[in-house]
């Protein structure tokens, strides 16, 4: 009989409910629900509306059960870096700050008075990112708080009342040893933090509590991670780019690199499902040409059509500059930077999306021949997944900068991994990643974009 699992997948415009079918037909996902995901500014600090979006995940599970009947688990995953604040009686104390906030400043600064940089890389492997959890904790006034707990893990700690943090998610917070998997005793020392402030560390694919008498699962809690397990990949010898607000380029690992040139290079080791570490680095994304639609009052069709139109190759940015990082002002700072650099400035919305997707391309071909590079792996195919798998443009233009083959899909990626995961959990699947990638790449075969 078949097997229908939830996926709960929020990112940072919009949370879905996926679910997955597991049947002789393979995987067979229908996303039941989709919700806005709307931060908000409370007394000057960017916020997520933290129980809205809960409302969000229990109406789509409520329709995904109205949908099949009968739910065999349910799984939840989003974005990394960011936690709840709970008392003693796991009370949540505010709504959570958002990472695009810019309060953390004083966080890295007191951090890194005390770990410095390099040192911080060779204990964790993680790229800085002003954002970090560790240097928003820094930031933060600890006294009254009881536990710190990752998002998909508050969200399944309401859910089911068991409280956890969830390893792939945990390596994210920049506190984690990625050679153990266990948290690092010594730097939670050195900045004066108790160990016992996050519940304790738990696999993926796990039991974690259940909700109206289904089972829920831990999955690979951090999207990316999700999102990784979802590459359909047939060999090990592929590069992925998960593309969604953030694009996230790199490579799936067995051991980190935590040398002093991958620091440089700003790579960051996040731990995978199965124990792989993914050695990757953060590029903008379609963030950029998002706030330029938001900012321009434009639709995305719209944009992508005089983008290609556009002549290509006229200015190039770098999509992976901290300035393009907080909401606002997009398009002035990209004609900045064109002109800081030397090359002409956007003219119109098409030139300017041409060159918010010129520069991601050129920023996945540099991450991707880095990685190959730091880590001695080779690459023969790129996975791009994700929603932009749907921006052919975008597509087309990665292949031809990385004159590797590109392959496009599927767009839900993330609800994929975290549903192959979840069933081989329950025991509906069994077998390896490359398994699970087989399975996925036979009901969802990747688009090809070859390179001219
Ligand atoms: C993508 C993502 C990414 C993190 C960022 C904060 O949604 O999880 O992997 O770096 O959000």
């Amino acid at each position: 009989m078949a097997e229908v699992f939830a996926a709960v997948d929020l990112g940072a415009s919009s949370g879905r409910v996926v679910t997955g079918r597991f049947g002789d037909g393979g995987l067979e996902l229908a996303e039941v629900h989709r919700f806005p995901n709307e931060p908000v500014r409370c007394r000057g600090t960017l916020r997520w509306d933290i129980r809205s979006l809960y409302k969000g995940l229990t109406d789509g599970l409520r329709a995904a059960v109205e949908r099949h009947g009968e739910l065999s688990g349910i799984g939840i995953d989003t974005w990394a870096v960011d936690y709840g604040l709970l008392d003693a009686s796991g009370t949540l104390l505010a709504d959570p700050a958002h990472y695009r906030d810019t309060r953390t400043a004083a966080g890295v600064d007191r951090v890194h008075a005390v770990v410095p940089p390099a040192r911080l890389y060779a204990t964790t492997g993680i790229q800085f990112q002003p954002f970090n959890t560790v240097f928003q904790l820094a930031a933060e006034e600890l006294a009254a708080v009881s536990s710190v707990v990752l998002i998909p893990d508050l969200l399944s700690y309401w859910l089911t009342g068991e409280l956890g943090t969830e390893r792939t998610n945990a390596s994210t917070t920049g506190l984690l040893d990625p050679r153990t998997g266990e948290w690092s005793a010594e730097l939670f020392g050195e900045l004066g933090l108790r160990q016992d402030l996050f519940p304790p560390l738990r696999d993926p694919g796990v039991a974690a509590g259940s909700y109206e008498g289904c089972p829920v699962y831990t999955v690979g809690s951090h999207d990316t991670a999700s999102a990784v397990v979802a590459v359909p990949a047939a060999s090990d010898r592929f590069a992925y780019i998960s593309c969604g607000t953030w694009s996230l380029v790199g490579l799936e690992l067995d051991e980190p690199v935590l040398t002093e040139q991958a620091r440089l290079a700003n790579f960051t080791n996040e731990r995978g499902v199965d124990g792989k570490i993914r050695f990757l680095r953060n590029v903008m994304g379609l963030w950029l040409l998002q706030e330029v639609q938001r900012e321009l009052g434009l639709g995305l069709g719209y944009l992508l059509d005089a983008a290609a139109r556009s002549a290509p190759g006229r200015s190039v940015v770098d999509a992976t500059d901290p300035r393009f990082l907080p909401p606002g002002g997009m398009a002035a700072r990209i004609t900045a930077a064109c002109r800081e650099t030397g090359q002409p400035e956007p003219r119109d919305p098409g030139e300017l999306a041409r060159c918010v997707l010129d520069s991601l391309a050129v920023a996945y071909r540099e991450a991707i021949a880095d990685a190959t590079r730091l880590s001695g792996h080779q690459v023969d195919a790129i996975h791009l997944v994700g929603g932009g798998a749907r921006n052919e443009l975008l597509c087309r233009l990665t292949a031809e900068a990385c004159g590797v083959p590109v392959y496009a899909g599927p767009t839900e990626a993330t609800a994929a991994g975290n549903l192959l995961v979840q069933a081989r959990a329950a025991g509906a699947l069994d077998g390896s990643l490359q398994d699970l990638r087989t399975l996925l790449r036979a009901t969802h075969p990747p688009h090809p974009h070859h390179p001219e």
